[in-house]
């Protein structure tokens, strides 16, 4: 596990180190917003006893969030939704046999009364969970809504200074 000095307030799990390459982006963007987090593997299948530890134990920790990302039966985020009420917004990442459709429709389809807030296969969808993780800190915390104001910010502003695609 890595963390930022302060509590983790971000919880970033995902089921293999191989999903690092994908969640990689949704860390990035933690740390460039001054989100407190911090990054694990659980996985479903081959440490579930870890993946109830860590659901039952998120709130008491101080997690507001979690990010879950696994790819092919991509169980993690849906049942660590099962098991704490933190939020879950679950990443889908690419499969190599099915390109992630196994698992954006393994963490897409739960059933009513669990929610997992789904983002979309890969690069895309990690990054943008780290985003809407930050919206709904920067609900109670005006730095965290300073930090993202500022990136949608600078976000637009690099779109309008550059409108010529053929230019550097
Ligand atoms: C899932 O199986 C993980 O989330 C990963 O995306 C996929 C493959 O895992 P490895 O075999 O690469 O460890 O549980």
């Amino acid at each position: 596990m890595t963390s930022t000095p302060s509590a983790p307030r971000v919880g970033v799990v995902m089921g293999s180190r191989s999903d690092w390459e994908t969640m990689q982006h949704a860390v990035a963007l933690l740390e460039r917003l001054g989100i407190a987090h911090e990054t694990r593997v659980v996985s479903a299948h081959r440490t579930p006893d870890l993946l109830f530890q860590y659901a039952e134990q998120a709130v008491e920790r101080g997690l507001q969030v979690i990010i879950a990302g696994a790819g092919g039966a991509a169980h993690l985020p849906g049942m660590l939704a099962a098991k704490t009420r933190v939020p879950v917004f679950g990443v889908p990442v690419q499969s190599k046999a099915l390109n992630g459709m196994d698992s954006l429709l393994s963490i897409a389809q739960m059933p009513t009364g669990i929610p997992v807030g789904t983002l979309a296969i890969g690069k895309a969808g990690a990054g943008n969970a780290a985003l809407l993780a930050a919206a709904v800190l920067a609900l109670t915390d005006p730095a965290v809504a300073e930090a993202l104001d500022a990136f949608r910010a600078t976000q637009t502003q690099d779109v309008l200074d550059r409108p010529d695609p053929r230019s550097a």
